[in-house]
């Protein structure tokens, strides 16, 4: 080995001990951890699904969340209610203020419907005609409107009135513009009567729907039809569900 070559291998180890040695000194977080994102969550994954999220990050002690429905935070530990159905992504970011450095991590949430509301309901037939034969009004079609009472037969809403109704004015279409939320935990009533500004109306049929049974099953239905062969009765309502 000549003296050229032993001082080049000398001057390469020193340089790389030097620089090795000053590296740690400049940089003392180089040697620290990097912050590593992690979550579970927890709760009932039906709307309004009220979620607590558990923070497993490491080396990290900022967080920010993002819940995927426009709402953020920067707790650790947060519960997020989701209102609506949907899936959401949701984004925790972790990062270390004394490095800089961050990580982050994602998981898709799906939250089930827990509400169904009423758009609209369409009668295309009912008996004009009452049970012992006689029509609902002298001289006139009846005043039809409708009720609907929960399960335990509390009332939730009732329609406006469509005036002497004739067979040629069905189907009758009433479009619901308040937000008439239907309960999922039973059967709902739907009662149709004639107005009579007596103070007692007549009551003209009747139909009854279990949202629970449908949804239960992973189905949400935005219609549903009734019928009834023996006195004529049709009708359909329309949901949506949140
Ligand atoms: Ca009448
Ligand atoms: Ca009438």
């Amino acid at each position: 080995m000549d003296n050229t070559h032993s001082l080049t291998c000398i001057a390469i180890l020193l340089f790389g001990i030097l620089f090795i040695g000053c590296s740690d000194e400049d940089n003392p977080t180089n040697s620290l951890p990097e912050p590593f994102a992690s979550f579970t969550y927890n709760g009932t994954m039906f709307s309004p699904a009220a979620i607590t999220f558990v923070n497993r990050s490491r080396n990290a002690d900022q967080y920010v969340w993002d819940f995927g429905d426009g709402r953020t935070s920067t707790t650790e530990n947060p519960t997020h209610t989701f209102a609506k159905m949907g899936v959401y992504q949701v984004k925790l970011t972790c990062s270390d203020t004394q490095t800089g450095k961050s990580s982050n991590t994602f998981q898709f949430l799906s939250i089930d419907p827990g509400k169904a509301f009423l758009d609209s309901l369409i009668l295309e037939d009912f008996p004009f005609v009452s049970a012992s034969g006689s029509s609902w009004d002298i001289g006139s079609g009846p005043e039809v409107y409708w009720d609907i009472e929960d399960p335990d037969y509390n009332h939730l809403y009732t329609s406006t009135i469509k005036y002497d109704v004739t067979r040629n004015a069905l189907p009758l279409r009433w479009i619901i513009t308040s937000h008439v939320s239907i309960p999922l935990n039973g059967e709902i009533g739907f009662w149709f009567y004639d107005e009579d500004f007596d103070g007692f109306p007549e009551y003209i049929a009747a139909g009854s729907l279990d949202l629970q049974a449908d949804y239960q099953n992973g189905i949400y239905a935005e219609s549903y039809h009734w019928s009834n062969d023996q006195r004529p009765f049709k009708m359909r309502i329309y949901l949506h569900w949140e």
